[in-house]
C-alpha cells in the first residue's frame, strides 16, 4: 500500500494513467443528503466571485465559499481567499471524510451549482500552497453531474465520471501534474448540486 491509497474499504481505483484517482459511490454520513444540501444552501455565505481568465475578469458560473483553519489562505486565478471559520456542520462532514480516507484536511472549497447551467472550467488544483502532490477529497451532494478529466498531453483519452449524490472522489499523487478536470454545463435541466473539495494548505 502506498501513502496515496485511502484507508476505507469500498473505494475503487479509477484506471487513469499517471494519476491516483479513487471513487467511493456512497460515503455514509450522519444526515441525509437532502438535509445536508438544504442546510448548506441556507447556511453558507455564498459568493459569485470574479476571476481573471485569459487576462479578462470573468464571473464564475457557480457560487463558492472557502472555509478552513486560520492561516489556510488560498489563491487561484487571481482570487485571494481568506478562510471562513469552520461551521459545526462542515467540521462534522470533514471528520467523516477524514475517517474514510485516513487523510487530514485543513480547508474546503464549497461549490454550489444552482442548476444545469452552472459549471467549473478545466483546471488543475496545482497551486503551490497545495504542495507537490495534492490530496483532494471531493464530496458531491444533490444532482448527479459529469466530472471530466482531460490529459495535459494527448497521450490518453478524456475520462468521464458521473458523480452521484453522496459519492466521494479522491485525487492524489501526480494527478494534478498530468490532468485537468472540470464539470461542464449539462444539456438537460437538473436540480442543485453542492460539491465540497477538501484540501490541505501546506506552508
Ligand atoms: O464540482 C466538482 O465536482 C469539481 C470541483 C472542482 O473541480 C474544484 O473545486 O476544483
Amino acid at each position: 500500500m502506498t501513502a496515496d491509497l485511502p484507508v476505507a474499504a469500498g473505494f475503487e481505483r479509477v484506471a487513469i494513467p499517471n494519476a491516483d484517482v479513487f471513487y467511493l459511490p456512497r460515503l455514509e454520513l450522519r444526515r441525509s443528503d437532502a438535509e445536508l444540501l438544504r442546510r448548506l444552501v441556507a447556511e453558507v455565505p455564498w459568493r459569485a466571485e470574479t476571476v481573471m481568465m485569459w487576462g479578462r475578469p470573468i464571473r464564475q458560473p457557480r457560487l463558492t465559499a472557502w472555509f478552513g483553519d486560520p492561516g489556510s489562505d488560498y489563491t487561484y486565478s487571481g482570487l485571494q481567499l481568506a478562510p471562513i471559520p469552520w461551521t459545526a456542520l462542515l467540521r462534522d462532514i470533514k471528520t467523516r471524510v477524514e475517517e474514510a480516507t485516513g487523510w487530514s484536511f485543513n480547508s474546503v472549497l464549497v461549490n454550489y451549482y444552482r442548476d444545469h447551467r452552472d459549471s467549473i472550467g478545466y483546471h488543475s488544483d496545482d497551486e503551490p500552497e497545495l504542495g507537490e502532490r495534492p490530496r483532494i477529497a471531493s464530496l458531491s451532494l444533490g444532482a448527479a453531474r459529469t466530472f471530466v478529466m482531460k490529459p495535459k498531453t494527448p497521450a490518453a483519452d478524456p475520462v468521464r465520471l458521473r458523480l452521484g449524490s453522496g459519492s466521494l472522489l479522491l485525487m492524489a499523487g501526480e494527478t494534478q501534474k498530468h490532468w485537468r478536470h472540470g464539470v461542464p454545463k449539462e444539456n438537460q435541466a437538473c436540480g442543485p448540486r453542492i460539491n465540497l473539495t477538501f484540501r490541505t494548505i501546506v506552508r
